[in-house]
């Protein structure tokens, strides 16, 4: 075999509640900034699709586990919903959303499936968000009660936990580039949502270690490796400006425990510092991370700034960097995405060399495809694209292995054809191809290929 991998390798997929339970205002569950946004503005959904028109894991999970199973999975990736498990965002469980999860959890479990389990993915409840969401610290609290909760109900059988997917994204869409609920535009209030989902991450481990349950628990971040357009000192500082602000603010924190000197500086240059109050450093010190999920799809490319900033606008990220786009890149043109397969080695030799080499893995990558039905043959869709695609990222997964990197396996995003924020089921990204109309599931080439490939522990 060419690209040999460890036996014990992670082979498996990332999904998430809200983009695959269902059910999303039943089953007791109460209403996330998702559906509240969906009732609001269903015009900015693909094709008015919301929500509630999942795959609907909270009734075919027993299903799509044996599915798991059939492509070859050795581990999963899922989140809780804590709008469906404490409805209200504070207090106790409902008790039938925990038979549910340990129903998924179980199931895992019982067809050889490591579960690893997600405590928030972008889900924000109402509840939470009428609050103020993340720029309430009563909500940091909140949360890391939540977080206990899960701890105590499922802890003892869930080994590999993780607190966020992702926190920047929520950052970005809801409080800079209007993409998501609330749709504010204000970098200080950003900052602030930014620190504080990390003082709920640094709870959420504190709370993890105090209750003995073994295991391991981490965090997700997208990483977007920051290319510059040059070697020249501008162009290399506005790469550096991006990597601080949308790398770093993050995964500093979570490998370090701290922010980054630099960072702090360039806030404080701009007036844009989010307030602390006593305690948060300790705290913070305490979310060192034991396992980093990174989710890899696209490079950020950045050049300096070409024209002036106007002094009179508000503060954006853009004011240090402006875009670039690569002449002759790969793209994903139905997502508007750069392919850029070597990113996911400079970020794992990245973490090697400059973060003491943590413990890791690539917790999603993959390819979301518009109109896939024009690749039906003989019942089964033939996307040899994504397999090209996972082939070629893979490859430079077993690259960085080999130069040292301690990346423990590879999740696809995703399992299933899965609802998408804004963009429903436009791009289609899963294993399994998902007739909406009908729910009947159909397994894709690329799974009888990932099927083969974790079975062997490798490919050719
Ligand atoms: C990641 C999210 C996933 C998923 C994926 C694909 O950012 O963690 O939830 O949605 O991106 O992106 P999209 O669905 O927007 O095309």
């Amino acid at each position: 075999m060419q690209y040999q991998f460890p036996d014990d390798f992670w082979w498996g997929s990332a999904s998430s509640a809200p983009q695959t339970e269902g059910e999303s205002l039943g089953g007791a569950k109460s209403p996330t900034v998702w559906d509240h946004w969906f009732a609001l503005q269903p015009g900015r959904f693909f094709q008015q699709v919301g929500p509630q028109d999942t795959s609907t894991f909270y009734r075919h999970w027993r299903e799509d586990i044996a599915l798991l199973k059939q492509t070859g999975h050795n581990s999963f990736r899922t989140s809780i919903s804590w709008a469906r498990l404490i409805p209200d965002g504070r207090g106790d469980a409902n008790p039938q959303a925990a038979a549910f999860y340990n129903q998924v959890i179980d199931e895992l479990l019982a067809q050889g499936i490591t579960p690893f389990i997600n405590l928030f993915h972008f889900d924000m409840p109402m509840a939470m968000q009428a609050l103020g969401g993340w720029e309430n610290r009563q909500v940091v609290d909140a949360y890391a009660d939540y977080a206990a909760v899960c701890f105590e109900l499922f802890g003892d059988r869930v080994r590999h936990w993780f607190t966020f997917n992702e926190p920047i994204v929520p950052v970005e869409g809801g409080y800079l580039y209007d993409f998501h609920y609330p749709n504010v535009v204000d970098f200080k209030r950003a900052a602030t949502v930014a620190y504080h989902t990390m003082l709920a991450h640094a709870s959420a481990v504190r709370h993890f270690r105090k209750s003995g349950q073994g295991g391991e628990i981490g965090i997700i971040l997208n990483l977007t490796p920051s290319y510059p357009r040059s070697q020249h000192p501008a162009d290399l500082a506005a790469a550096n400006h991006a990597d601080l602000l949308f790398n770093r603010s993050f995964l500093d924190p979570a490998l370090r425990g701290h922010y980054p000197e630099e960072l702090i500086a360039l806030l404080k240059r701009y007036g844009q510092l989010p307030a602390s109050q006593p305690g948060d450093d300790e705290l913070l010190s305490g979310g060192i991370v034991d396992l980093l999920g990174i989710n890899y799809y696209q490079p950020r490319r950045v050049q300096c700034r070409i024209n002036q900033v106007n002094p009179d606008s508000p503060f954006m990220p853009e004011w240090l960097f402006d875009h670039y786009q690569m002449p002759g890149r790969k793209m994903n043109p139905w997502r508007g995405w750069e392919i850029y397969e070597r990113g996911v080695y400079d970020i794992l030799t990245n973490l090697r060399d400059n973060y003491h080499n943590p413990r890791c893995y690539i917790s999603e990558n993959g390819m979301g495809v518009e109109d896939e039905l024009r690749f039906l043959r003989n019942g089964s869709i033939e996307d040899d694209y994504r397999i090209d695609f996972v082939r070629e990222h893979l490859i430079w997964v077993h690259r960085a292995l080999a130069e040292g990197s301690r990346c423990l396996g590879y999740h696809i995003w995703t399992f299933i054809d899965n609802w998408s924020w804004t963009n429903a089921y436009k791009n289609r990204y899963g294993l399994v191809q998902l007739d909406l109309a009908t729910q009947r599931r159909t397994v894709k080439k690329s799974g009888r290929w990932f099927a083969d490939a974790a079975r062997n522990h490798g490919f050719d």
